[in-house]
């Protein structure tokens, strides 16, 4: 399966930690082929005064299942720092999404895919758009491109 992950991090540095993410992933059997230069963001929905954040998307092939990519995600958010039972939008060493898999749509309790809220975030599309400007979101037919120039802030 193709997958589309977006990271995110305000705290600590994230720079390193993106890297430590990187190789984890790979050591956990995902085929990274493309990843994006990592963006410095305003922090969206935050409480205020949160700092910036650094966002990079990443295009990589999966063979295991959707769960176990998300398993994956949540082991390594967890070893860079960020405690399982975070709040919402806190500060964050690292923030790992899944953002596309394949043109699948899935509505799961764990799971939402295409994540929910993707198409409306520049520090998502912006990036995303470096590495694949032609990738179609399959709920709304949409491509990267597409989706970022209908955003107006
Ligand atoms: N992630 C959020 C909420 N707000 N803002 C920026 N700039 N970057 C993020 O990664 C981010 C956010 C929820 O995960
Ligand atoms: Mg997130
Ligand atoms: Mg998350």
């Amino acid at each position: 399966m193709e997958v589309v992950l977006s990271l995110g991090g305000n705290k600590g540095d994230v720079e390193d930690i993106f890297a430590f993410a990187l190789r984890e992933l790979s050591q956990g059997d995902l085929k990274i082929d493309a990843v994006s230069k990592f963006i410095r963001t305003t922090p969206v929905n935050c409480s205020p005064n949160s700092p910036d954040f650094l966002n990079a998307t990443v295009i990589g092939v999966w063979d295991g299942s959707p769960q176990a990519l998300l398993s994956l995600c949540q082991k390594i958010e967890i070893a860079a720092g960020r405690p399982a039972d975070h709040g919402v939008n806190q500060s964050r060493t690292l923030d790992i999404d899944i953002i596309l898999l394949d043109d699948l749509i899935i509505n799961t309790p764990e799971l939402t895919i295409p994540h929910p809220r993707a198409t409306k975030r520049r520090f998502v599309l912006e990036p995303l758009a470096e590495i694949a400007p032609e990738r179609r979101f399959p709920d709304c037919g949409k491509s990267t491109a597409e989706l970022l120039a209908e955003i107006i802030i």
